[in-house]
């Protein structure tokens, strides 16, 4: 084995490539995501939630552990690359190991340097005589590793879910929630708060948490998850201003509550390539247990005056998907009222993913933004879990291939007249047969 073939193999190993559509990152859970682009690309930074170990038995089952935090990246926000760990409980010489304690963090780039914040809860004899959560920063020249978490915590932050903003002229800002939402400057290093915290107010009442704050021409957005109402769950919701650290006004929500009743619902907001994103968390992997959460995206759009139009979470997320991929069509923008479900692969093993069910006449699933190239395609193979039936492949409204499933299988069928570039594709039943797809890919 050559030095060059074992450098690639390790590589491949040690970071792992994943595909898009929501939730955007599988085979492990990801929830509170912070994006940022860096030297223009999309970087995620998100809580890592685990299922409680089970050779630790003082860790409640039903709640949130995290013991690190992962990184990924993207140039198309449809392929996710996973750089790895890049931080651990036990690296961190303030906080409580024990406690499996490691939430949402942020990411933020000063002077040539990576800031990664996050909250953990404090050793009970440690140098802050506090108890409690508390904001740490590991530093790094890079935005996808090598971080190096500094040995105390920043001081004056008791709290969760640390943001940041650097403001046109470098100021550095942060922002948490403690007791009710703080905010306050910091220091050129990064490390130190400048200021007094501000007690951000003029929120309506009701639990909040985990502020994200933006600035698009001129003005702040001050945005956060909020629980109007005891026995309700999170939505998100925004004001603005025109200072850092306020006033900000109240202006409404960007997402409603979850229709399945996912308690926490954490963001962050980003501008790419001249588009706006919402980066928000689904316990999509995890129907039972909304604490073990999953990164979703969707597009956000402003109103001419800058307010906020409300974000409805799709599952086809954002991004163009290749046709020689293959097409989680279950991941859908729109599915027929009659005739079509989506349902778990494998209930045991939710990781599997969906498939498609279609089981009357002109049932249908449409998935959109499919790039067919320059084309040279000649077939598409249909994964089928089960059933049996006539599918019929359109492209826009034009049928470009039959599929006959007798069986369950890999079945394939010639493709014609397949449009150059990007078109939206959809799966329709030509009969009243029960077919259930997987996935379906061109050649
Ligand atoms: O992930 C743990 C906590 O749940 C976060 O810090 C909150 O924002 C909520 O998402």
């Amino acid at each position: 084995m050559t030095a060059k073939y074992l450098l690639l193999t390790f590589t491949m190993l040690s970071i792992g490539i994943v595909k898009a559509q929501n939730p955007i990152i599988k085979g492990q859970f990801t929830a509170d995501p912070t994006a940022r682009v860096f030297n223009g690309k999309m970087y995620l930074y998100p809580s890592h939630d685990i299922p409680a170990p089970a050779d630790k038995p003082n860790l409640r089952k039903d709640w949130f552990c995290m013991a690190d935090y992962h990184v990924f990246s993207s140039e198309n926000l449809t392929n996710w690359t996973d750089h790895g760990v890049i931080l651990t409980q036990e690296k961190v010489p303030w906080l409580n190991a024990e406690a499996y304690a490691m939430w949402a963090p942020d990411c933020a780039y000063k002077d040539g340097m990576y800031y990664f914040y996050y909250p953990a809860i404090v050793k009970p004899d440690s140098i802050t005589k506090r108890f409690g959560m508390m904001v740490g920063v590991a530093v790094s020249d890079r935005p996808d590793g090598g971080f190096v978490p500094m040995t105390e915590p920043i001081k004056g932050i008791y709290g969760i879910d640390p943001c940041t903003l650097i403001d046109d002229d470098g100021q550095a800002y942060i922002y948490w929630s403690g007791r009710g939402m703080q905010g306050a400057r910091l220091k050129p290093n990064m490390l130190q708060l400048d200021s007094e915290p501000v007690a951000l107010g003029n929120f309506p009442d009701g639990m909040k948490e985990g502020p994200f704050v933006f600035k698009r021409n001129g003005k702040y957005y001050f945005t956060f998850p909020w629980v109007p109402k005891e026995g309700e769950t999170e939505n998100l919701s925004y004001a603005m201003g025109d200072s850092p650290l306020g006033p900000f006004e109240y202006k409404g929500l960007i997402m409603d509550q979850s229709p399945t009743k996912c308690w926490t619902n954490h963001h962050s907001i980003v501008e790419y390539k001249g588009e706006w994103y919402l980066f928000y968390h689904h316990n999509d992997y995890s129907p039972q247990f909304d604490k073990n959460r999953s990164v979703r995206i969707d597009k956000i759009c402003f109103n001419e005056d800058g307010t906020i139009q409300k974000v409805t979470p799709t599952l086809r997320g954002v991004g163009i998907t290749n046709a020689t991929d293959e097409i989680q069509l279950d991941r859908y923008s729109e599915l027929s009222k009659m005739g079509a479900a989506i349902n778990y692969v494998d209930t045991t093993d939710y990781f599997a993913g969906w498939k498609t069910v279609l089981n009357a006449r002109n049932a249908y699933v449409q998935y959109n933004d499919v790039d067919f190239g320059t084309t040279g395609l000649t077939s598409v193979s249909a994964q089928v879990l089960n059933g049996k039936g006539k599918l019929l492949v359109k492209v826009d409204d034009k049928i470009i291939a039959r599929i006959a499933v007798k069986e369950a299988g890999l079945i394939t069928a010639p493709v014609k007249d397949i449009p150059q570039g990007v078109h939206n594709l959809s799966v329709v039943s030509a009969d009243k047969g029960k077919v259930e797809v997987d996935w379906i890919q061109f050649k």
